[in-house]
């Protein structure tokens, strides 16, 4: 069986986190989707350090992470991640391979997402500016190149051939966009070499014989249920799935072959990038949020918006993604707010929902807010959940009551050791 790790709300719930706490339960971590957009953040022995491309088992002695067929990988980002894992002494070519199925983001892929971008002005997406969306949109048009094209001799007549088209399409846009194709190209081509050193595999078939076998293996997701291409708030998503389905597909796992679905979520919501986001305060306590919860892009440095816990959209993701347990991240993020809000309804067309309406967008939903007294204590040094405040207690059983599944994990602090097991 294949267990599932997710986001529930719009990415940045702490997915590394959790992953690097969980890894020891596993043999196998597996990405299944997207890309560089990803920032995984994690904290052990004092050092903090972000991952994009490479799963969030790398650090740890026996686990094999593999990157999924689903997932599209800048070359270039990727062996700057590996050169930042060098100091880690890790023997990476055996314990990081790559799926020959995946995509690959080229230089030019990443000229058209900011040219796509800029063309949109004030209705951007506000977009990693990674390349992830036209790299999806060359493999859906079946133009992409993939990672196993590098064992064939002409891969680079196909690199050129994608090149030129793209090069063309830039103009297409009429923005101004500048840059050097040449210089892009040759950090891409030492990119390719460095990825080249890593083991290419079928994965779908590892995975499967690694299943057979007796494996355990955890997918771990990037982004957020609410990114997701089908089921996010379209069109401020990104361009894969990132729900449950997406593994089956990114992985080649069989559905039956999912087991436990462990979705995680921050106890309020954040956001980066644009798009609809109810339950988002633009006063003191969401400037609270974000200063205290340290609230920047792992990936872009942006500043992400904050706001109250949104559970329309929560139960939403739960129930798209078959939630089997809950993991709530940053309660300490929330001692000291007197009183807490948390979103059990919207008012849509004059009437009130508790069920994700097809637009969010403010001038369509206001949402209905359920209050709660809040904790002054701080939990960060917390080991039990014996210590947790009585207002603390209530709010994980009011959200477990509401979302009808068990809260196993309450994270208080970004360290691998601040993690309450339930
Ligand atoms: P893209 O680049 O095409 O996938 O952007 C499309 C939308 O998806 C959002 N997105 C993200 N949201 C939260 N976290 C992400 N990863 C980084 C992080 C983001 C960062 O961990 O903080 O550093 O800014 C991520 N990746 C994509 C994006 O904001 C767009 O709304
Ligand atoms: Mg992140």
């Amino acid at each position: 069986m294949v267990d599932l790790l997710l986001g529930l709300q719009w990415g940045d719930e702490g997915k590394g986190k959790i992953v690097d706490v969980l890894t020891k339960n596993y043999d196998i971590i597996a990405r299944f989707q997207g890309g560089p957009n990803a920032g995984h953040t994690l904290e052990f022995d004092g050092i903090k350090h972000v991952l994009h491309t490479i799963p969030s088992g790398i650090f740890h002695k026996n686990a094999l992470n593999i990157v999924g067929n689903g997932v599209v990988i800048d070359p270039v980002i990727f062996k700057k991640e590996l050169d930042n894992l060098k100091k880690f002494d890790l023997d990476l070519a055996s314990k990081l391979y790559i799926s020959r199925k995946a995509h690959l983001i080229l230089p030019t892929h990443r000229l058209l997402d900011a040219a796509s971008e800029a063309s949109k002005g004030k209705a951007k997406i506000g977009s990693t500016l990674k390349g992830i969306g036209p790299t999806y949109m060359d493999k859906t048009g079946r133009n992409g190149m993939r990672v196993g094209d590098l064992e064939f001799d002409n891969w680079k007549e196909k690199y050129r051939s994608l090149a030129d088209k793209h090069e063309a399409m830039i103009g297409f846009y009429n923005v101004d966009i500048q840059y050097h194709l040449k210089e892009l190209e040759v950090e891409f081509l030492e990119g390719v070499e460095a990825l080249k050193k890593l083991p290419f595999i079928d994965s779908e078939e590892y995975i499967f014989k690694a299943m057979s076998a007796g494996k355990k293996i955890l997918a771990e997701g990037a982004q957020g249920s609410l990114l997701d291409i089908d089921f996010g708030t379209y069109p401020f998503v990104t361009s894969s799935n990132t729900t449950a389905a997406g593994a089956c597909t990114g992985l080649g796992v069989a559905p039956n072959q999912i087991g436990r679905v462990l979705g995680i979520f921050k106890a309020y919501t954040t956001r980066v990038g644009s798009g609809p986001f109810p339950t988002e305060l633009f006063d003191g306590d969401g400037e609270t949020m974000g200063r205290v919860g340290n609230e920047f892009g792992a990936t872009t440095g942006r500043p992400r918006r904050c706001g109250w816990l949104d559970l329309v959209a929560l139960k939403y993701a739960v129930q798209i993604n078959g939630v089997t347990e809950l993991m709530m991240m940053k309660g300490d993020v929330l001692s000291g707010f007197k009183t807490l809000k948390v979103c059990t309804g919207y008012m849509y067309k004059g009437q009130t929902v508790t069920h994700l309406p097809y637009n969010i967008e403010a001038e369509n939903v206001r949402p209905i807010y359920q209050e709660m007294k809040g904790w002054d204590k701080d939990l960060t040094k917390m080991t039990s959940e014996k210590e947790f405040p009585q207002a603390l207690n209530d709010y994980i059983n009011f959200l477990e009551n509401e979302l009808n599944v068990p809260i196993k994990i309450v994270s208080v602090g970004p360290d691998r050791t601040q993690t309450i097991h339930r």
